[in-house]
């Protein structure tokens, strides 16, 4: 399959006549047609044997396609077709489908099917993947959060930037989140209000503005993976805010295709029940993402331009960039082919635990284990109580939270040899205990992940954990009610809840750190879940992306932040020598304004987190929070919208001529 339509040139005969072939079904006639096309023979078929309109389709553009279907024994498909005149442009519709899920797949559908009736039989035997290994905790850089190291390897990160481009998984719909929306439009936190995706895109322009000083006027590209699910709404997104400041060029979306459903074991592709003449289709999974960055030609073009590093990363980790630089650091320091950033994992954790296995055959690898198989490999090999914690409160296998730092050189080789394909999966949800029967259709599935075991031995990989998991990484993906169960059983939430107060609890930590005063978190109960409610400070990441900007632009000892206060930097050049807020401060500045603050203080009465009352309506997006913002009036706005200098309280020594524009609303 994948081949181009029959040769119209040569037609097979097909009528009626004394002594021709004569075949009792459907199936049996396309064998038979097969046969004698393949011999060069013309097929006479009575016209009375099997529906009229699968001998039409013999004649057409699909007949190869439909025919190989048939020899893999999917003839359920075209079984109960009408006669022939009878909704033919429904019968067309599901031609051009299954031509088009033919086309999207390497070796097309019959490799397809091939591939998962191997990987449908290992499953219910129950085989396991990983016969042969041994697990052990692997040996890799593990970093203190803010330390000296973490901060050195910053830099290195920083340097080596100019070569980075980026890769954003995003073809998934968030079925688990319950957000009917796309995840990349939701509000990474409610106190600055800006989505995902424009943190993810200021942060690329933070990190290009910091490696302009390296290479004066390179630009980092972002290729954005979409769906089916997703691609309209991304596209659109981008659109509607001029692709967040971003030049256009400089963004590209790579739309995944889905694949076939499965019904059993038998691998029979699965019909959608609402509409006979159309497959149920899902998503392949995010190891996609290789074959499409080969396929488009985009890894070469980037490679021209001079690319030394992919990084890829999530959709809804509002940290992630806290911690890429430093991972970009790593990876430069070391010369990793692929180096996978870590958190410390929770026993049971729904996310990867890095693992080194070691085969009786002397290979080894150092290799993500998805959550679902790291438990029964324990338990077969060296630890018989499985994943569990350590003395630390935490499991000894460090959790992968995708985000891949992969050298484009290693990368783009690998590429070539294996054209971006990454081992697939199958993780049918069985009915019954003999494992006959399924749930729900299935399908298979590849991680982007799994590309470390497509490697050669050779291969430099290694890992990045970040010793703090509240300054990397807090991903939103469980529905509410999910949210609660988990945390029920002693794991983090990844809530939308936790999502955004994460934020907040890491800047005032960040903060902290650099020696500012900030009030004690309150305690609220959001959509039933018992968390901490920092002051609810925010900033855009071209106000500071790293550390060590951070650190150039807050005096630390002269912030002091009250308790339940709020405080929003829309400003990229802004130094804060002295400032208390008590109640609620946001500042927005043109990008060439200059703003020092030195001795100001505000007091209001601030912006509320309230937890939702059930008879009152909100937004989904409030919703899956539990909470809503009061704003109100209270709350005090700076806004400077011309270039300029200005000290914030206007003093004397003032040097701009520009007024300064201060709007206060409470
Ligand atoms: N995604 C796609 O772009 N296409 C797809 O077909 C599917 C997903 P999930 P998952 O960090 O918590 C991963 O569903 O797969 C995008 C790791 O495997 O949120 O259950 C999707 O849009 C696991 O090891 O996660 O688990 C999203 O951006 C652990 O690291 C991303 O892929 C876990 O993430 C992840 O999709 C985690």
């Amino acid at each position: 399959m994948g081949k181009p339509p029959l040769n119209e040139q040569s037609p097979v005969a097909i009528g009626v006549a004394a002594g021709a072939a004569v075949v009792a079904s459907s199936f049996a006639a396309f064998l038979a047609y097969r046969e004698l096309r393949r011999r060069g023979k013309p097929l006479l078929i009575n016209q009375h044997s099997g529906p009229d309109s699968l001998q039409q389709i013999l004649k057409g553009e699909h007949g190869e396609l439909v025919g190989d279907l048939l020899e893999l024994d999917q003839h359920h498909i075209f079984d109960d077709w009408p006669a022939a005149g009878q909704q033919e442009n429904q019968k067309a519709q599901l031609l051009s489908h299954l031509q088009h899920l033919d086309s999207n797949y390497n070796g097309g559908l019959k490799a397809y099917i091939t591939n998962a009736k191997k990987l449908l039989q290992e499953a219910q035997a129950g085989e396991n993947s990983f016969e042969g290994f041994t697990p052990e905790v692997p040996e890799g850089e593990k970093l203190d959060y803010a330390s000296q190291a973490f901060e050195d390897y910053e830099q290195k990160g920083v340097e080596a930037a100019h070569g980075a481009a980026f890769v954003l998984v995003a073809g998934g719909l968030g079925e688990r989140l319950g957000y009917s929306g796309i995840k990349l439009a939701l509000p990474v936190d409610s106190a600055r209000g800006t989505c995902f995706l424009q943190v993810y895109i200021e942060s690329i322009l933070a990190l290009q503005h910091l490696a302009q000083k390296q290479k004066p006027g390179c630009v980092l590209p972002l290729a954005i993976m979409t769906s089916d699910d997703t691609h309209q709404r991304t596209a659109d997104l981008l659109s509607e805010h001029a692709h967040f400041g971003a030049e256009p060029s400089q963004i590209t979306l790579l739309k995944q295709e889905k694949v076939a459903c499965l019904l059993d074991n038998g691998a029979h592709l699965a019909l959608d029940p609402s509409d006979p003449f159309r497959l149920l289709t899902k998503p392949h999974g995010h190891g996609d993402v290789h074959s499409l960055l080969h396929s488009s030609g985009i890894l070469q073009r980037w490679q021209d331009q001079g690319v030394s590093h992919v990084c890829f990363f999530q959709d809804t980790n509002g940290l992630v960039f806290r911690a890429l630089p430093a991972a970009l650091g790593v990876s430069a320091a070391h010369d990793f082919d692929l180096n996978s950033l870590a958190v410390p994992r929770k026993a049971k954790e729904a996310i990867g635990g890095i693992a080194r296995l070691t085969h009786k055959d002397g290979r080894s690898m150092t290799i993500n284990v998805e959550y679902n198989q790291l438990d029964p490999l324990l338990r077969a090999t060296t630890y018989p109580d499985g994943d569990v914690n350590d003395s630390t409160g935490f499991s000894p296998f460090p959790g992968n939270i995708n985000q891949l730092i992969i050298k484009a050189d290693s990368y783009a080789q690998q590429l070539q040899r294996t054209g971006g394909l990454i081992a697939e999966f199958v993780n049918p949800k069985y009915a019954d205990s003999s494992r006959k029967k399924f749930k729900s259709p299935t399908r298979l599935e590849c991680m982007m992940q799994d590309y470390a075991k497509e490697l050669p031995a050779k291969a430099r990989t290694g890992f990045t954990v970040i010793n703090q998991v509240w300054a990397a990484y807090s991903p939103v993906k469980n529905a509410p009610e999910d949210a609660k169960a988990k945390v029920a059983a002693g794991s983090p939430s990844h809530s939308a809840t936790t999502g955004e107060l994460d934020i907040y609890h890491a800047n005032c930590r960040t903060l902290q750190r650099l020696g500012a005063q900030i009030g004690d978190p309150d305690q609220c109960v959001f959509n039933g879940l018992k968390v901490d409610l920092w002051p609810r400070i925010s900033w855009s990441p071209l106000f500071a992306l790293t550390l060590a900007q951070l650190k150039s632009k807050v005096a630390g000892e002269g912030l002091v932040i009250s308790k339940g206060a709020s405080l929003v930097i829309e400003a990229e050049d802004v130094c804060i020598r002295n400032l208390r807020v008590d109640g609620a401060l946001r500042i927005r500045a043109h990008p060439k304004a200059q703003l020092t603050i030195n001795g100001l203080s505000v007091s209001n009465s601030g912006w509320n987190w309230r937890p939702l009352s059930l008879n009152k309506p909100a937004a989904e997006e409030e919703w899956i929070r539990g909470f809503k913002v009061c704003r109100g009036k209270a709350g005090e706005e700076l806004t400077y919208n011309e270039p300029g200098k200005y000290l914030v309280p206007k003093k004397s020594s003032h040097v701009s001529s520009d007024e300064q524009k201060v709007a206060v609303t409470a």
